[in-house]
C-alpha cells in the first residue's frame, strides 16, 4: 500500500519503481511532470528521440508480423493476464492516477476499472472475432468475408483518461492480432509508464510475446507526428481536440491510414416537463460536476422546459454553491483541481465571454485549497438568454450552461446547434418525448442517454461521436472491426467459371 502520508513526489515514485521501472526513466528527464492537486513536481520523464521513435515503430511493426499468426484466443490469454496485473496493482494504478491527474481516488480506482472492463470484454471477444458466409448468385459459389489483424495501432491520448482509453483500443488491438504504440498525453507519462509495466509483467506470464507489441512513446508533439505521419501505421486513433483531430485527420487522410477520432463534446441534457426532478438535479450534478468537467462526455449544456425552469435551476443554483470543492487526497471533496493553469484561465475566459452576451453567471471563481501552484475553481451555473457565444464551443472546465425551451422540436434543435456530437441525454416519464428524443429525427449524437447525465458511459457500448467529435467508435459493441481489415472471398468450388452479372466471356 501507497504510504498516502509521504510527498505526492515520493508516493508517484514508490508506486513507479515498485512496478519495476528504472529510476533514470523519471529524473532528471526533460518532461516535467506537475501533480494538479498542489503544483508540485511528481517527476522529470525521460522523452524518446524522433530516431528511436522511429526505431520503436519499427520493432512493433515486427511484433506485429509474429503476432498475426497466433490464434485469436490464444491472443486473449494475453489481455487476460493484463486484466490480472490491474485487479492486483488496481489500489496502485488508481492512487497514480489521482496523483497525476487530480482525480478523486473513487475517480481514479474507476478509470483502472474501466481498463478492466474492457480487458475482460476482449478475451470473450478473442473467441468471437465473426466473419460472414454469404450467398452467391452463382452456382457452386460461396462468397465469404472474413477479418484479419491489421498491423501497428497508433494511440494519442488525452490526459483525462490518461489510462482507460489506451486500454479500450489496446485491449481490442492485441486480440485482434495487431501491435500498439502509444503516444500519451506530455501532462501523463506516469501512469502511462506504470501501464506499460504492467503490460510486461503480463507478457513475461504469457511468455513468447514479441518484442515490441505494446510500445509506448514519452514526448511531444513532434513525436506525435512521427506517429501519425509513419507508414507502417495503418489505423490511429486519438482523442484530444477537435483541432489536434482535424490536423491528425487531414495527415492520415493524405497517406489513406484509418482514422479512429474521439474528440470534442459539447454535451446537453434536456429536461421536459414530466422529468424526475430529484433524479435529474443528481444527474446533472454528476454529469456537470464530476471530474472537475473535464470529461469528454461532462454535460455542458442544460436546456430546460420553461415549466420546470424554476424550480430545477434554483435548486441547481444552491447545489452549486454548497458543493465540496478540495483536495481530493485529503478530503472527501467531490470537485477535485483543473489540470493545470491554462485551463484556468480557459475557463475564465468562457465566461467572460458568457458574460458579454448577457449570460448570468453563478460560481467559477477561484478556489484557494493548495496554494498558487494549483487551480481549483467552484463550478459555474451560467443562465443564457439563449444559444450564443461560448455556449457552441467545449471549455474543458466545469462550466454549466442553462438555456430555456418552449417545444420539443426547440429542445431537439438546441441539442443538435452545435458543431460537436459525442454525447446527450434527456429526462422524462413520458415515453412518447423518450421515444421521439432517441429517433432518426432526435439526438444527433454518438451516444443518447435517458434518465441519466450524457457522461460515465459503460465500456459494453460502442463509444464515439458525430460531426466534429470525429466519429470514431471505439471499446465495446463492434468497435473492433475497426482494428482489423475485412477481405471478402469468393471461392469457386465447380468444374465452370460463370462470371457475375452473366457476363459472357468465351475464350
Ligand atoms: C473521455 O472523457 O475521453 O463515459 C472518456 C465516460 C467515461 C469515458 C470518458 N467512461 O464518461
Amino acid at each position: 500500500m501507497t504510504d498516502t502520508t509521504r510527498p505526492l513526489a515520493a508516493q508517484a515514485r514508490d508506486i513507479l519503481l515498485s512496478l519495476g521501472i528504472a529510476a533514470d526513466r523519471i529524473a532528471g528527464g526533460p518532461l516535467r511532470v506537475v501533480s494538479p492537486v498542489d503544483g508540485s513536481l511528481l517527476a522529470e520523464a525521460a522523452t524518446v528521440s524522433a530516431g528511436e521513435a522511429r526505431e520503436r515503430i519499427g520493432r512493433a511493426h515486427d511484433a506485429f508480423l509474429e503476432w498475426r499468426s497466433i490464434p485469436a484466443p490464444r491472443r486473449g490469454e494475453l489481455v487476460r493476464l493484463l486484466g490480472e496485473e490491474l485487479r492486483r496493482h488496481k489500489d496502485a494504478l488508481g492512487r497514480l492516477v489521482s496523483l497525476e491527474v487530480g482525480k478523486s481516488p473513487s475517480e481514479g480506482l474507476g478509470e483502472v476499472q474501466e481498463m478492466i472492463d474492457i480487458c475482460d470484454f476482449a478475451v470473450g471477444l478473442s473467441r468471437q472475432l465473426y466473419g460472414l458466409v454469404i450467398q452467391s448468385e452463382r452456382a457452386e459459389h460461396k462468397l465469404t468475408e472474413q477479418w484479419h489483424p491489421v498491423g501497428v495501432v497508433g494511440v494519442i491520448s488525452a490526459f483525462n483518461f490518461p489510462v482507460a482509453v489506451w486500454c479500450w483500443n489496446a485491449a481490442l488491438a492485441f486480440v485482434c492480432g495487431d501491435a500498439v504504440v502509444w503516444k500519451p498525453s506530455e501532462k501523463t507519462p506516469l501512469t502511462a509508464l506504470a501501464v506499460q509495466a504492467l503490460f510486461e509483467r503480463a507478457a513475461s506470464t504469457f511468455g513468447g510475446v514479441p518484442a515490441g507489441l505494446s510500445t509506448l512513446l514519452v514526448g511531444g508533439r513532434d513525436v506525435g507526428e512521427i506517429l501519425v505521419d509513419d507508414p507502417r501505421v495503418p489505423v490511429v486513433s486519438a482523442t484530444g481536440s477537435t483541432r489536434m483531430g482535424r490536423e491528425v485527420g487531414e495527415r492520415l487522410a493524405r497517406r489513406f491510414a484509418r482514422p479512429i477520432l474521439e474528440l470534442g463534446g459539447n454535451n446537453a441534457s434536456i429536461v421536459t416537463p414530466s422529468a424526475d426532478l430529484d433524479l435529474t438535479l443528481r444527474a446533472v450534478a454528476f454529469g456537470a460536476m464530476g471530474t472537475a468537467g473535464q470529461r469528454c462526455t461532462t454535460l455542458r449544456r442544460l436546456i430546460v422546459h420553461e415549466s420546470v425552469r424554476g424550480a430545477l435551476v434554483s435548486r441547481l443554483i444552491g447545489v452549486y454553491e454548497t458543493i465540496s470543492v478540495g483536495d481530493p487526497l485529503t478530503s472527501d471533496a467531490l470537485v477535485g483541481p483543473l489540470i493545470d493553469e491554462a485551463a484556468f484561465t480557459g475557463m475564465a475566459r468562457a465566461l467572460d465571454a458568457a458574460r458579454a452576451v448577457g449570460g448570468k453567471v453563478h460560481g467559477g471563481e477561484r478556489v484557494n485549497v493548495n496554494g498558487p501552484g494549483s487551480f481549483y475553481v467552484r463550478p459555474a451555473l451560467v443562465e443564457m438568454p439563449g444559444q450564443v457565444g461560448p455556449v457552441i464551443e467545449e471549455t474543458f472546465a466545469p462550466i454549466l450552461y442553462v438555456l430555456t425551451y418552449r417545444t420539443l422540436d426547440e429542445a431537439i434543435a438546441l441539442q443538435n446547434g452545435v458543431p460537436q456530437g459525442l454525447s446527450s441525454s434527456i429526462f422524462a416519464t413520458d415515453i412518447r418525448e423518450i421515444e421521439r428524443f432517441l429517433s432518426a429525427r432526435g439526438s444527433d449524437c454518438g451516444i443518447a442517454n435517458v434518465n441519466m447525465g450524457p457522461s460515465g458511459a459503460e465500456i459494453g457500448g460502442a463509444f464515439g461521436g458525430e460531426k466534429e467529435t470525429g466519429g470514431g467508435r471505439e471499446s465495446g459493441s463492434d468497435a473492433w472491426k475497426a482494428y482489423m481489415r475485412r477481405q471478402t472471398n469468393a471461392i469457386n468450388y465447380g468444374r465452370t467459371l460463370p462470371l457475375a452479372q452473366g457476363v459472357k466471356f468465351n475464350v
